[in-house]
């Protein structure tokens, strides 16, 4: 977590505390899930709601608009092109990103809102390590990789993070100015590492994590792709500069 005196002065300040929230859901293949996590988000939090879907070879798509949900795909391939391609369209919306699956309670995300509208950060990060964890919800290799990817920010940039928590909140404007380079996996350590560089402050809140409720793991249930991106992870922290 930094504070950092580099943040440039915004003229457009005053407006914040009016910023619209929108949810952002990147889903692959979550056709199982998706809709039962849209129709469980807390009423009178989100102004929008988008699934960002790519390279889906399921009904994700279909069923995200069947229960209300507005639908951003793009061709590129790689969880952090998918989270991206909203930024399109996403104004100065505050953007949260929420996992498909159901293991977050969205209710929390209020607690990453109001920071930003109160001006007192500008990425709020949710950290599962700060906040409970159902049994089973983090896996050993998992807590081991977040460590892993803490410790060497904090080595590299000095940086001091609990968690690389998927579940957090940025403006749109704020994330357009981070330059992100990274598509897959490797896009949340960026965000992590780019935001204090461009002045933005940044803080961790605790936010609980349960179990996936439905569908198959992607990441961390899934050995082989939590080595793969494990790796997209700690190569990301070494090749931002
Ligand atoms: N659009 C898109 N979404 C993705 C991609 N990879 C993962 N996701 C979504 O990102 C979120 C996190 O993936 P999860 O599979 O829940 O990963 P995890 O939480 O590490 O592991 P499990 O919960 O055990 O599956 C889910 O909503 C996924 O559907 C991708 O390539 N594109
Ligand atoms: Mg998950």
């Amino acid at each position: 977590m930094t504070e950092n005196p580099r943040r440039a002065i915004r003229l457009d300040e005053p407006l914040r505390s009016t910023l619209r929230a929108t949810l952002v859901i990147p889903a692959y293949n979550e056709e199982p899930v998706i809709e039962s996590t849209l129709r469980s988000l807390p009423a009178g939090v989100f102004d929008r709601v988008i699934v960002a879907v790519n390279g889906s070879t399921d009904r994700t798509a279909e069923r995200a608009r069947a229960a209300g949900a507005e639908v951003v795909e793009t061709a590129e391939l790689g969880y952090g092109a998918a989270c991206l391609a909203v930024l399109d369209q996403a104004g100065d919306d505050i953007l949260v990103f929420l996992q498909a699956d159901g293991s977050e309670d969205a209710r929390e995300a209020v607690r990453l809102i109001e920071p930003i509208r109160n001006n007192e950060a500008d990425l709020v990060i949710g950290s599962r390590v700060l906040g409970e964890a159902a049994p089973g919800a983090l896996l050993v290799h998992q807590q081991f990789g977040n460590w892993l990817a803490a410790v060497l920010m904090r080595l590299r940039f000095g940086y001091r993070y609990t968690d690389l928590g998927p579940f957090r909140a940025i403006r749109a404007s704020d994330l357009r100015r981070l330059g992100m380079r990274e598509r897959a996996y490797g896009w949340t350590v960026e965000m992590q590492i780019r935001a204090p560089q461009a002045g933005l402050r940044v803080i961790e809140v605790p936010v609980s994590s349960g179990l996936r409720r439905a569908g198959s793991p992607k990441v961390a249930g899934n050995l082989s792709a939590s080595l793969k991106a494990g790796y997209r992870i700690i190569r990301t922290v070494f090749a931002v500069r």
